[in-house]
Parts: structure tokens; C-alpha cells; sequence
């Protein structure tokens, strides 16, 4: 670790927590020493991605991009964390593919759709149940669970996440986050 990068790829429901572990996580591992940088599905839609919809097609580009991009970090070294909804095994196993097995960790924020619904923070379950929003992740449009991801990461487990995370990658013992 150090000079090495590497690409910890979080994906789960809109409001289960990805931005705030991606946080927590970056604020962990700069702490310990290392080189972090979150890429994060709802803002690249703003700049690198803006031209992307969210139909299935354009789901599956948006990932191949930020897995290439957060390749592209991790070869600088740079421990690259990339937080978006991703909700096809297919196009997650894609970026896995692009990089060695161990510089690739899956987290699943496996937070159940009620739970993400009941907080919804930015109000979008309710515009999505009231048809405004077609295509919703989780109302309308599938989302396909991890079935080997690295870690499984409520939001409330950030920092003990970051710890498990940067532990696995330093080759020592694994207790669970
Ligand atoms: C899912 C949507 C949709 C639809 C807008 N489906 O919770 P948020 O608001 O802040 O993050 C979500 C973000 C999802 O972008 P991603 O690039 O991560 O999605 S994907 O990986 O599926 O390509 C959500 C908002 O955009 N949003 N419309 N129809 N999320």
C-alpha cells in the first residue's frame, strides 16, 4: 500500500449511505497516510457524465467510464473510491476485470430498499412512487446485489470499514468491519 493504488468500488440503493462512507473512508485513509480521491456517481453526472441518461444502456456507459477512470488512479497509486449506484452485476464486474484481484474491493451498502425509502433524503423515492421519476433504481429499475462483495457496510461502520479495508490490503488479518 502507499505506492500502490487500488480502486474500493461502493455500489447499493440511492440514499443507502455510498457519498457518506466514501467520505468517511477518503477521511480514514488520508489520516493513515495514503492518497485517496471519491468519485461519485451523481456528481460526475455533472461534468464527465452529463450527457448520460439513466436507461439501462447509459447506466452501463457511466459505469464502464468511472471503472476506467478509477483505473487510471489506481496505476498513479492513488487509492481511488468510486461511489455510484451501479446496479448491474455485469457492468461491476466489468471494472472489477480491469484491475489485479486485490486492487479491486467491492462494498455493498446493503441497507434494505425500505430503509433507503424511508429516509429519502433528496426526496426522490416519493417522486419516483408518484411516477415523476420513471426508472427509479429499486422502484421501477432493478438492482442487482453483490453476491461476493469484499465488505458489507452499513454507513454506521464507516470508520471500522476504512480500518478492515486498509488491513486486507496490507496483507494482515481480516476481522470483520
Ligand atoms: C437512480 C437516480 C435516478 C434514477 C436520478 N435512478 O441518491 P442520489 O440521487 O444522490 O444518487 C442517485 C444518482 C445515481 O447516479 P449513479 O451515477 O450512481 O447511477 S448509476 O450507477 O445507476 O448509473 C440519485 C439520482 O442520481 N437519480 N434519477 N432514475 N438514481
Amino acid at each position: 500500500l502507499g505506492q500502490k493504488g487500488c480502486v474500493i468500488w461502493i455500489t447499493g440503493l440511492s440514499g443507502s449511505g455510498k457519498s457518506t462512507v466514501a467520505c468517511a473512508l477518503s477521511r480514514e485513509l488520508h489520516y493513515r497516510g495514503h492518497h485517496t480521491y471519491v468519485l461519485d456517481g451523481d456528481n460526475l453526472r455533472h461534468g464527465l457524465n452529463r450527457d448520460l441518461s439513466f436507461k439501462a444502456e447509459d447506466r452501463t456507459e457511466n459505469i464502464r467510464r468511472v471503472g476506467e477512470v478509477a483505473k487510471l488512479f489506481a496505476d498513479a497509486g492513488t487509492i481511488c473510491i468510486a461511489s455510484l449506484i451501479s446496479p448491474y452485476r455485469r457492468d461491476r464486474d466489468a471494472c472489477r476485470a480491469l484491475l489485479p484481484d486485490s486492487r479491486f474491493i467491492e462494498v455493498f451498502m446493503d441497507l434494505p430498499l425500505e430503509l433507503c425509502e424511508a429516509r429519502d433524503p433528496k426526496g426522490l423515492y416519493k417522486l419516483a412512487r408518484t411516477g415523476k421519476i420513471k426508472g427509479f433504481t429499486g422502484v421501477d429499475d432493478p438492482y442487482e446485489s453483490p453476491v461476493n462483495s469484499e465488505a458489507l457496510a452499513p454507513e454506521s461502520v464507516s470508520i471500522a470499514l476504512a480500518q478492515h479495508i486498509v488491513i486486507k490490503m496490507e496483507g494482515g488479518e481480516c476481522p470483520s468491519p
